[in-house]
């Protein structure tokens, strides 16, 4: 029984305990042998051996629970029900470690109340959620579902344009807008990674799991990891008494 055969197991910790459990065999061979039944002996390394195959397996398990992916912190966005949903984050602040995760959910029981979580990081980008629009007087709107109390809201303005009072994309969809001022879509549902030098990093609006098509294109949670330390306030865009804070240590 040489050490050499325990190599393949690679840790150090492992190697040690094969050490160990080599030189129990070594002192057994020398000590013991000389007054033994051969059978006998064969029995007892064949004890050691299921041992120590038991130890490294320990060492393995060991080593596999130590390596765990990155913590992702949870936190509602939201919550309640139909007759009384919560406009509020639980918790309100988290503390995190750089290169930590925070995942926001919606866990609104059985009723669309969408929510954004939205960074405004330069305090000068709040985006209004109505948008008014320049269309042209000849554009045709049809509200969906056809036969549905909706109807767009136009005013008149001049040279054959109206102005459309609709929905602003910066607030119902994920986007970011670098410190240069560029725009850019996520996909619903994102995992953004967050370096601190962004004017505005948003979620869109997401809504409970099940309920997403009330708002087509709307997903039901967002990710963000934070990559540098800081205090890294939030706010959801349709309710703007709704703030949180992640602080990254
Ligand atoms: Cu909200």
């Amino acid at each position: 029984m040489k050490n050499q055969i325990w190599y393949g197991f690679g840790d150090f910790a492992k190697y040690r305990s094969a050490v160990l459990l080599n030189r129990f065999v070594i002192y057994m061979t020398n000590i013991i042998t000389p007054n033994m039944d051969k059978f006998v002996f064969i029995k007892m390394i064949m004890i050691v051996v299921v041992t120590s195959v038991g130890v490294l397996q320990h060492n393995i398990n060991n080593t596999t629970a130590q390596e765990q992916p990155a913590t992702t912190v949870k936190v509602a966005a939201g919550g309640g029900n139909a007759t009384a949903p919560w406009t509020i984050f639980v918790p309100q602040k988290v503390e995190i470690s750089a290169g930590e995760s925070v995942t926001w959910y919606n866990p609104t029981e059985a009723a669309a109340e969408p929510h954004t979580v939205t960074f405004m990081l330069d305090n000068n980008t709040m985006a209004g959620v109505v948008s008014p629009l320049l269309v042209a007087n000849t554009t045709k709107f049809i509200p969906l579902p056809p036969g549905s109390n909706n109807e767009e809201l136009l005013i008149p303005d001049k040279g054959g344009m109206s102005t459309l009072m609709g929905v602003n994309a910066r607030t119902y969809n994920p986007v970011t807008i670098d410190s240069s001022g560029n725009v850019k879509y996520m996909n619903p549902n994102a995992n953004y990674s967050m370096t601190g030098t962004e004017k505005y990093v948003n979620s869109g609006w997401f809504l409970p799991t099940g309920l997403e098509q009330q708002y087509p294109g709307s997903g039901n949670a967002f990710t963000a990891t934070f990559e540098k330390p800081g205090a890294y306030n939030y706010v959801c865009i349709l309710h703007p008494w709704m703030t949180g804070s992640v602080v990254v240590n």
